[in-house]
Formats: structure tokens, sequence, C-alpha cells
């Protein structure tokens, strides 16, 4: 893990320019009518879960070229994301993909427990075959025409659950690769019949106080028709299901341009916004960075979910899912970490009776004004300092370099080979 004297160190240095900024960004708040003291505690109090697979370096259907001191398996993933928890205290939580995580659930709740997280949604995985695996998921799994398959997808759902149940997880994400190539390849009705009826079988095996989330994906590995392809479909599934199912959104898996932020508010309208994937695009799902192509974005996603932090029901769950191919993931993901977090408190500075004044009165140039006032402030000086005083780091890409972490997992953890694709 990191030492603390390394932190420590590193945010003694920081601390009198920090504190200056601060405050002067408290001065700046008062005159607007903001309480900085509020929002930053707002912002300590947030949190987003890291996937497992992302601390492992990703790749593309042509090739994957591993960093060292790759992660052998679960136990050094969660290492990993402690390092990532443990700098940023942004991400107290881990999500599980299995079959790839599988391992004893008292051994994964020990591994937690010493570094510190949490287990957050479980994600089951049938869109590749397993080496033991009776049944082929080539042409989908809980959309397959043969009945076998399909119950075998099932199976694995609750599996999932199952697990899920005795490490703490209270959520089941549901992403399947099912579709087609060619059209007139599948009759898209009852492929969709048949996934609807698979679906309520694993729905039916959830804990009273559970969520299922559909995630819905354009396209990929089917590219020319997928059976959760948008969030119709998404909210048709949720909807069949029942109140224990919602719709989660992954931000690369729309269309280019299509309005995300309307997606969202349309529905958390009706219940039906269960949580996120975060991540950033420029064409396509391309998985990268959250925050590094189009943070305006990732701004007017939480603009929407800052209005509707007023219904105290109101509790989405927010992920990181994202894929590394050319940073350290360590790096990537605290920083994508904070990008998560800055979006969420400049969408508290919004003045929000301001914002509906001018709304009401359609005055367009001074609404959406207002909404940029937020996105135009510099919070860093606020996300700073909820982490120093929560025992992260100023820094924590600078401290984390400082630690030598990457160099001494990379001594413990065999190279490994480049070879295959990498798309998770
Ligand atoms: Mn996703």
């Amino acid at each position: 893990m990191i030492d603390t004297h390394i932190i420590d160190r590193h945010n003694e240095a920081a601390m009198a320019n920090l504190r200056a900024d601060y405050d002067a960004l408290a001065e700046h708040l008062d005159r607007r009518g903001l309480d900085i003291a509020a929002i930053k505690a707002k912002v300590a109090g947030y949190g987003v879960a890291v996937p497992s697979w992302g601390v492992g370096t990703g790749g593309t259907r042509f090739a994957r070229f591993p960093g060292t001191g790759e992660p052998r398996d679960i136990f050094d993933k969660l290492d990993d994301c402690g390092v990532i928890q443990r700098l940023t205290r942004a991400t107290p939580a881990v999500s599980l993909h299995i079959p790839w995580d599988a391992q004893p659930a008292a051994d994964l709740m020990s591994k937690a427990e010493e570094v510190g997280l949490t287990f957050d949604a479980m994600n089951s995985n049938t869109f590749q075959d397993q080496p033991d695996q009776q049944h082929s998921y080539k042409f989908g799994s809980l959309s397959h025409t043969d009945a076998a398959t399909r119950a075998q997808a099932v199976e694995h759902n609750i599996a999932c659950i199952e697990l899920g149940e005795k490490i703490g997880s209270k959520a089941l994400t549901i992403w399947v690769g099912d579709g087609s190539n060619f059209p007139g390849q599948t009759n898209f009705t009852r492929q969709f019949e048949r996934y609807l009826d698979a679906a309520k079988q694993v729905y039916a095996a959830l804990p009273g106080d559970w969520t299922l989330l559909t995630e819905h994906k354009m396209y990929e590995p089917a590219f020319y028709s997928t059976v959760v392809q948008d969030w119709g479909t998404n909210l048709l599934i949720a909807q069949e299901m029942g109140d224990q199912a919602k719709c989660l959104v992954d931000l690369g898996h729309h269309a280019p341009n299509v309005n995300i932020e309307m997606i969202v508010a349309r529905l958390t309208q009706f219940g039906k916004l269960g949580g996120f994937h975060f991540n950033d695009s420029k064409y396509g799902d391309d998985d990268l960075d959250t925050g590094s192509i189009d943070p305006y974005r990732l701004f007017l996603v939480f603009n929407e979910l800052v209005e509707a932090e007023a219904d105290p029901d109101f509790a989405p769950m927010h992920m990181l899912d994202q894929s590394h191919n050319v940073t350290d993931p360590i790096e990537s993901l605290m920083v994508s970490a904070m990008e998560v977090q800055r979006a969420y408190a400049q969408a508290l500075l919004i003045d929000r009776t301001a914002l509906a004044g001018f709304q009401d009165s359609n005055d367009a140039l001074m609404a959406t004004t207002t909404l940029k006032h937020g996105f135009r402030t510099d919070v860093e000086p606020i996300l700073a300092m909820a982490r120093a005083e929560g025992g992260g780091a100023i820094d924590p890409v600078a401290a984390y370099r400082a630690s030598g972490y990457r160099a001494a997992v990379s001594a413990q953890r065999p190279a490994v080979s480049g070879a295959g694709g990498g798309i998770v």
C-alpha cells in the first residue's frame, strides 16, 4: 500500500498554497451566497465505485499492450483499488465481474477489509465463453434460441446474486452482447421476448433489498442489431420486470451527439434511473477516461442529478467503467474519480432559484449563463481540501508516483503477455 508518511510529506508541502486558494474561493463563493464548507462536506461524502477490471490495462480488438505490475487476480486488483481509495478518498467500493473475480466470499471480504473497501454492484458475464462452460454464447445468452443456453445464462446471473449477498452487494448489473450481424438473422420481437422471459427468471431470484440494473449499448459485439440497444428498450425491460428493476446509463453506449443528460432526466422523472457507468467518448463506445473529452456533458449530467437530489429516495449507483490502454490504470482511475467529483461540485454551485426564474420567463441567454457559471468555477481547492481532511492526498498522482507503488508491485507480479484482445 502507500506509506502514510509519503502522503503527509506531500500534503505538508502543498498545504499553504491550497489554504490560500481555498480561502480565496470561499470568499468568492460567499459573494454568490454559497457556503464552501457545505459544498465540501457533500463532495467528501460522495463516492464513485471502481470496476475491478479497470485496474488492468485494457485494449482493443486489435491488440493489448500490458503495463508492468498487472494485477494477477482479484486480490491484486483489490490492492490496486485500495491505493486509489487511499489517495483520493473518492472510491470506497469496488464492482466485481463474475467469473473473472469469483473467489470464496470469506476471502473476498477479508481482503476488502484489509484494504478499506466495500463491494458495489455485481456484474455477470454472458458475453464470452468460459473453459468449463457447456453451452456457447456465440449466438446469444439470455435471448438465445436454445432454451438450455438461456437457462445456463439465468443460472450464472443467479450465482452472481448468491455470491453478492455474501459480500454485502445490493445490486446485479446485466449487460448482454446479444444481437445480430445480418438483417434477417434474427426476429427482433421473438428475440426480445426470449430475453424478457429469461430476465424475469433472474428478477424472481433477486433479494428484496436488491436492485436489478440493466445496461443498454447501441452496438458491439453485434454490429447490425443489439437486443438492449438504447434507453427506450432498457426502460421497457425495467417496466416489465418490476419496481426493483432500473436502467443503468453508460455514457459511452449511445449514438454520437445523443442528449444523454435528457435521458437521465426522463429516467429520473419516472423512477427508473438505477445507476451510471462513467467514461468518455469521441466516436463510439471509446471507454476513454471520464471527463477527458467532454467535461461539460459530464457537468450537465450532474446538473440533472443535483436537481433530483431533493427527493430523498433518489439514490442511483455511480461507477466508473473505462479502458486504460496508454496510461497507468491506477492514475487514470484516480483522475477520473476526481473528474466525477468535480462535475458534482460544479453542479452544486448552480443558483437553481435564479435558473428556474429565467426558465419560466423564457430568458434563454440568462438561463444558460446561470448554468455555465457553475461549470466555469474552478472547484479544485474544494476537492483537494476534502481529500486532505479525509486523509487522502492533495495531489494523488504526485503522491502515487513518489510512492513507487507500481515499481514495487512490478517486482512481485510477473510480466504478462500482450497477446489477445482486451475489450472488457
Ligand atoms: Mn458499462
